[in-house]
């Protein structure tokens, strides 16, 4: 057996059943390894940022990591937006680089480049593989770390001369440490804050925002008067009827001021220390109130669960106490698209079980509310901001979930960064509905020039910030790359679109026109 042999058997033996690829030269015989070893499904994309928002969309749903296969260090760089969103959001990934053949490497060919100062601001875990020999154990050792809670990028760099050369066989991935549990002085002293009558608020996220979670946290709720919310974004909140509804933070900073500005304590449940996603002049960075004392139940390597439990028993919360989200959904809209027409569209027709993937921005402020009481769903947020994520992390949840609706909620100019993204879902046949928000115009960013007082926009300004001139053309994007798509000008044409696409098997895209 040799080293990519090797590698692709641990891979499988360790639980990794898809990666995400775009491959080169350098990683033909994993490409070959990967051919001949059952177990493990592979996914082309035409773009490496599609690769790795895939394996974030992948993770967040199935829980385990995927595996990518890039190349080399462009590769890697042309992945590396969406692996800083999939840090940012604690998913594991086993990010599998190459590399030149050891000896290859002192030539500084073309394609030579330093590819561990490249991989490392977006890696918890880096090595280099040393040799054939090696790379089983170092595969097996990228697994356990890109699982290591609460998930992290595990990034592993494969020179060339370690695939081809004859390896020893397949490792075993060392058993994964449970989330560190939460000291009782902790919980105790969070319980005393909860008991002591001053105004406080839970802030979670990560597991504390799933079903259970968000139960612990709704009887600590009703136990206690205290108030609940979501981070500002989140990698998976499950929501919708039935079970406790949570809102998220804001992103406006007046608006996420005023929803804090009566907290004295705030509860950290997984969640960081709210700060606004930018500075303005003016406005502040922190966005918890002066004199607000910020308590942290659990970090997001701890058990966050474990620690609402203990929280739950400790001020004496009653199972069944927590109020849940009654069903109830908006009447079908009619008239001109808008936010607030899409919204209530997709709040009526949402169906049980969607993952929705949000990359709406400004279009989608509203949908939260809209959608609160459809029928139980997941929702994904993109947790490092930086646009391209909607569509490829849609991919992967699609890959993770076969049997479940994924819905893509995209702004127009977010949706171009990865486009590439509808060709991977038409050639492996995903369950997506891609909606594309056509205000041909980066709309936050002309709210954004306004708020940080840098003027009205003049005609070179305006340029930087509309996209229009000429309009994309969503449909024959879509159809190009073998998406079936339709473009919704009213309410009633979206309603229709809308309900089409939901029982359609397999990938549509509607261009909503606003
Ligand atoms: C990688 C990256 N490049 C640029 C930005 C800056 N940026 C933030 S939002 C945005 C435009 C979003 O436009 P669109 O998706 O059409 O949503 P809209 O604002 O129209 O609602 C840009 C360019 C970013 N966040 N990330
Ligand atoms: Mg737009």
């Amino acid at each position: 057996m040799n080293g990519a042999e090797s590698l692709a058997r641990t891979l499988v033996a360790g639980g990794v059943n898809v990666c995400f690829t775009n491959p080169g030269t350098s990683e033909m015989h994993f490409v070959a390894a990967l051919d001949k070893v059952d177990g493990i499904r592979c996914v082309l994309g035409l773009f490496e940022g599609v690769v790795t928002g895939a394996a974030d969309g992948y993770w967040r749903m199935a829980d385990k990591p995927a595996a990518t296969l890039l190349h080399l260090g462009p590769g890697l760089g042309n992945g590396l937006a969406n692996l800083h969103n999939a840090r940012k959001a604690s998913s594991g990934i086993v990010n599998i680089v190459g590399e030149h053949a050891t000896y290859h490497i002192k030539h500084d060919a073309p394609l030579t480049s330093d590819i561990e100062g490249i991989a490392r601001p977006v890696s918890a875990w880096v090595r280099t593989s040393p040799n054939a020999r090696a790379i089983a154990a170092d595969g097996a050792a990228a697994i356990a770390a890109a699982s290591a809670p609460p998930g992290q990028v595990a990034t592993l760099i494969l020179p060339a001369d370690t695939a081809w050369n004859e390896a020893d066989g397949v490792a075993a991935v060392a058993p994964i440490a449970a989330p560190k549990p939460v000291a009782a002085d902790v919980v105790a002293r969070c319980a005393k804050v909860l008991r002591s009558g001053e105004p406080a608020m839970l802030m979670l996220t990560d597991r504390a925002v799933r079903e259970y979670g968000l139960a612990l946290a709704g009887r600590i709720a009703a136990a206690t008067g205290a108030r609940l919310i979501a981070q500002g974004s989140n990698a998976r909140i499950q929501r919708g009827a039935g079970r406790v509804p949570i809102e998220r933070l804001p992103y406006p900073v007046d608006q996420a001021l005023a929803v804090l500005k009566d907290v004295r304590h705030l509860i950290l449940v997984g969640a960081k220390a709210p700060v606004a996603f930018f500075a303005y002049p003016d406005k502040p960075s922190v966005l918890t109130p002066d004199g607000c004392q910020i308590h942290q139940l659990s970090t997001l390597a701890e058990d966050s669960i474990g620690a609402l439990e203990a929280l739950a028993g400790a001020v004496g919360a009653k199972k069944g106490s927590e109020v849940v989200q009654p069903a109830g959904r908006p009447a079908l809209p009619t008239g001109t698209l808008t936010p607030e027409s899409l919204a209530a569209a997709l709040g009526a027709l949402l169906p049980e079980g969607a993952i929705v993937s949000d990359e709406s921005v400004t279009t989608g402020r509203g949908f939260f509310k809209a959608t609160a009481g459809a029928p139980p769903h997941d929702w994904m947020n993109n947790m490092g901001g930086s646009i391209g994520l909607g569509m490829p992390l849609a991919t992967g949840a699609a890959v993770a979930c076969p049997d479940r609706k994924v819905i893509c909620l995209e702004g127009d100019g977010s949706g171009m960064y990865t486009v590439q993204a509808l060709w991977t879902q038409a050639r492996e046949n995903l369950n997506v509905t891609t909606v594309i928000f056509a205000n041909r115009t980066y709309a936050i960013l002309r709210h954004e020039l306004t708020n940080v007082r840098a003027g009205t926009p003049g005609r070179k300004a305006a340029d930087m910030l509309d996209i229009n001139r000429p309009d994309l053309d969503w449909l024959s994007l879509s159809r190009g790359m073998g998406v079936p798509a339709t473009r919704a000008t009213t309410a009633e044409e979206f309603n229709k679109q809308f309900a089409a696409a939901l029982s359609t098997q397999g990938p549509t895209l509607i261009e909503a026109v606003l």
